[in-house]
């Protein structure tokens, strides 16, 4: 690799090679070197914020080193790279991930060491615990000081979180590409049970897990017109873009640390900075503050991430977001490449780019624009080479959620890209019109342009669609659903092998190995994995099958699941200042039932909360009949119901479901008559570290939605590889999860997807009115019973159902879900040893969903990439 120091100074270079700590005495020298020189403070005033910097920095200098070896390797190597564009990475925590996953150069010891090297399972974070003990300090108080970085807002953005840990642990040559939000997702607070939203100012201190590249500016346009020259040439030739507002991105690196492997990659989170440049022509006249504001407001652009999940809000700041974002990333893609010198032709054998959702389209114009108007290529040409680079990912069937954005805005912001969205879209469609002559009607249903009643918009997933190579869903039943839904007649216009899907899946080394070390731990003895080994090859997990119905098995089983409910009722505690929700006796005969996800009308948390609103009614008529609490305990045990998530903060009927959940709770919480036999918690705040104490204390979690309206689903992989069974609808991964784990291990209910149409239509043509079950609960809560001072408050979720169609059919899959819950407490209390049965197999079989499995069915069948191994 090239550099610009002399020959004879490398010595001097590699003599002072910087080295990685590999044993506690070093990690302790870097760690006070650190609180010293970094953060300038001293043994007299290191507080737990200071040592979770000046450990961070520390871990940091160790990935640095690998990080640095694993670009140059890439250099010199030149494998086919990959770029992951999603405008949002959910990362959570870094240190206690880069704990598990890094490596340093001593992993392998005798048995029976010290606390002087590493332990167990080849992770640093034994051997950093005992050194930080040395210290003065507890690990888990200084990981608690940490931030998450939050930048997304659920399912979307957590997958591409852990699609970048197993790219790194794979060793593909991968960055990620995202924006660096200054405010992530909001903070949720829960106010007289109400949703109250606050700013979240994750970057309040210092991030130790970012590296400014200040040097890298990258100028961003936006607005201006197209200077179509004298003769007025045609907008297929090279044309000029003259912005009207420029600004810079800057990028910020993150260090991707891979497991049991020193390949270290790069996650690139832009920000945006006002240009140096000044408008003299404001200042002249006098404006020198308006010409400041206006620069000021450069930096609006990656301020803050959009809070909704599954939903469109068309603004025109989001379109800046997206552009600055594809642009920025686009120019540093393309930089790197040209470094090669390689022919454009070669771009695609070079380079793939991974569109997450259609949030990224643009990347696909702005390419096409910097090949025709920059490098001069032919139109065709480039276009050949843009839609062999890219491959997109869907993530929804939903309506509101799909991108459209009115052509007067686009026009505006990006006046070029307005045209050359207009030239694809005319050479698609006279693509069309050669292949299926005269058919004015499918021409305007694939239309990039629609030409709705009120603005002419443009479908980004059409134009999605046309400028990749390769479209994916991300379950099963959800790849098919867009062939015959959404997507149906680009399936005719180019054959159905465009379409593919690869099958969501999530990291174990957060989901299971961080957020369940005791389960961990339990399995690397059984399966004689001390290296834990298994991690990179989930098929070994079918090894627990032998001991599915083995009683001292079972047993240690049983107690991790005890030690993590105890953890959750911890949290729960301290989140409920300091009282109790369950009694610690209790615990472990009380079944803890989960639904954390967002909040969303079609995931279906109302049904749940009328579940056990049915449940308390039920429970009463019991006791007032005369019934003991013994007889009462017998048909519906120990039980309590636990909920989190965020609603976007305009969604009157999410944030409606959340105080309905939190009444609810009010009522039965404070019930003497119900006493411990239900309890109900909605848990503020819901985020990534939550999720990792949340997820390994369910039995039971919930995964409801409508059938064909979750597109997959990764919380249901999550819960099942913590030993936690599901209650499901036929939807999105839970199907698959039902084949691998099989069928006896999952409870699953309520209509399939193929009848949601029809039931729907039925809905809004004969009203045959709702099941007893359901009219008892909806009954009480148009009574009061959970609303004493307003009783009409929760009126619009009843009339959701009773008069407005009941798009989401709660009716249809209520009475199923309630005797499906029925069955759910005889097994769990009449037959434990059948409930620890089901649990171990479910772990033992849920191997598939390893984000390194997804991982590799896009390197294979899209990407066309390769590993880059370090020697
Ligand atoms: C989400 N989609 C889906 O709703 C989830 O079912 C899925 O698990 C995740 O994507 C990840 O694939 C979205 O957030 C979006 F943006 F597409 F609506």
């Amino acid at each position: 690799i090239e550099t610009t120091i002399p020959a004879q100074s490398r010595e001097i270079w590699n003599k002072h090679k910087v080295q990685k700590f590999n044993t506690a005495d070093e990690f302790q020298e870097r760690f006070i070197s650190h609180v010293e020189w970094t953060l300038a403070r001293s043994l007299y005033n290191c507080d737990d914020l200071a040592a979770y910097q000046a450990t961070s920095q520390s871990v940091r200098d160790n990935l640095v080193i690998d990080w640095n070896k694993t670009q140059q390797r890439q250099t010199a190597r030149d494998p086919k790279r990959v770029y992951y564009l999603s405008l949002e990475f959910l990362m959570g925590r870094a240190l206690d991930n880069a704990l598990i996953n890094m490596r340093t150069d001593t992993d392998v010891r005798d048995v029976g060491d010290t606390d002087e090297t590493l332990t167990k399972g080849n992770t640093s974070r034994e051997m950093i615990k005992n050194a930080m003990n040395e210290l003065g300090f507890k690990l888990e108080d200084i990981l608690d000081e940490e931030p998450d970085a939050a930048l997304g807002n659920g399912g979307l953005g957590r997958l591409a979180a852990c699609f970048v840990d197993s790219m790194a642990t794979g060793n593909y040559p991968a960055w990620g590409y995202g924006l660096r939000y200054q405010y992530g997702i909001f903070a949720q607070k829960i106010i007289n049970g109400y949703q109250v939203e606050t700013p979240d100012y994750w970057l309040n201190f210092t991030n130790p897990w970012e590296i400014e590249r200040a040097e890298i500016q990258v100028p961003i346009n936006f607005y201006g017109y197209v200077d179509r020259g004298q003769n007025e040439k045609s907008t297929l030739e090279p044309s000029d873009w003259i912005g009207g507002e420029r600004v810079l991105a800057v990028p910020y690196d993150m260090p991707i640390p891979g497991f049991k492997t020193s390949t270290v990659n790069n996650l690139r989170l832009w920000s945006a900075k006002p240009t140096t440049e000044f408008d003299f022509k404001k200042f002249n006249n006098g404006d020198y503050k308006n010409s400041v504001e206006e620069q000021q407001r450069a930096e609006s652009i990656t301020a803050v991430l959009y809070p909704n999940d599954n939903f469109l809000q068309g603004k025109e700041l989001r379109l800046k977001q997206q552009y600055f974002w594809c642009a920025a990333s686009l120019h540093d893609i393309v930089r790197r490449f040209k470094k090669g010198k390689r022919a454009w032709s070669e771009f695609p054998d070079a380079i793939a780019i991974q569109i997450n959702d259609t949030h990224p389209t643009l990347a696909i114009v702005e390419l096409q624009r910097i090949l025709v108007d920059l490098e001069k290529l032919d139109w065709h040409e480039a276009w050949k080479i843009v839609t062999s680079t890219f491959a997109f990912t869907n993530h929804t069937v939903m309506q509101e959620a799909l991108e459209k954005w009115p052509i007067s805005l686009l026009g505006r912001l990006l006046p070029r890209h307005l045209e050359i969205i207009y030239d694809i879209n005319w050479f698609f469609l006279q693509d069309v019109e050669k292949k299926f002559p005269h058919d004015m009607d499918l021409l305007s249903r694939v239309s990039v342009i629609e030409e709705s009643s009120q603005e002419r918009q443009v479908r980004m997933a059409y134009l999605a669609i046309i400028g990749s190579h390769k479209v994916n869903g991300v379950a099963e039943l959800h790849s098919d659903l867009i062939k015959t839904t959404i997507f149906k007649d680009f399936v005719k216009i180019y054959g159905s092998n465009k379409f593919t899907n690869v099958t969501n899946g999530i990291t174990p080394r957060r989901w299971l190995k961080q957020a369940n070390p005791k389960l961990a731990q339990l399995i690397s003895e059984t399966i004689n994995d001390p290296e834990d080994n298994y991690l990179l090859d989930m098929s070994k997990l079918t090894q627990l099958s032998k001991y599915a119905e083995d009683e001292k098995f079972q047993k240690k089983w049983n107690d991790v699941k005890q030690f993590n409910k105890q953890r959750l009722a911890d949290l729960i505690k301290k989140l409920n200042n300091g009282v109790d929700i369950i009694e610690r006796d209790h615990i472990r005969n009380t079944l803890f039932d989960i639904q954390v996800k967002r909040i969303h009308e079609y995931k279906r948390q109302q049904m749940n909360i009328f579940g056990v609103i049915h449940r308390y009614l039920t429970m009463k008529e019991l006791l007032q009949s005369g019934a003991s609490i013994e007889e009462v305990v017998k048909k519906y045990p120990r039980k309590v119901s636990i909920f989190g998530g965020k609603s976007a903060p305009g969604y009157y009927m999410a944030k409606l479901i959340i105080k309905l959940i939190n009444s609810v709770a009010d009522v039965v919480n404070n019930d003497k008559e119900i006493q411990d036999l239900l309890k109900v918690y909605f848990i503020p705040d819901y985020n990534v570290s939550k999720a990792e104490i949340i997820t390994p204390a369910s039995d039971l979690s919930e995964h409801i939605s409508t059938a064909g309206t979750e597109a997959s689903g990764t919380s249901n992989m999550k819960f099942v590889m913590n030993g936690g069974l599901i209650i499901g609808t036929v939807d999105g991964a839970n199907v698959e999860i039902t084949r691998e784990i099989g069928e006896d291990n999952i409870f699953l209910f309520g209509n399939l997807a193929e009848n949601v149409d029809e039931l729907r239509y039925k809905h809004q043509f004969h009203n045959e009115g709702v099941p007893a079950s359901l009219a008892k609960v909806l009954d009480a809560m148009q009574n009061g019973a959970f609303s004493p001072q307003n009783h009409s408050e929760f009126m619009p979720l009843i009339d959701s159902i009773k008069s407005h169609g009941d798009y989401y059919l709660v009716s249809d899959d209520f009475e199923a879900y309630i005797s499906t819950q029925e069955l759910v407490d005889q097994v769990y209390h009449k037959d434990k040893k059948e409930w620890l049965k089901k649990s171990i197999l479910s772990v033992a079989n849920i191997g598939f969903f390893s984000s390194d499995r997804c991982i590799e069915e896009y390197a294979d069948t899209i990407w066309n990439a390769e590993p880059v191994k370090p020697e």
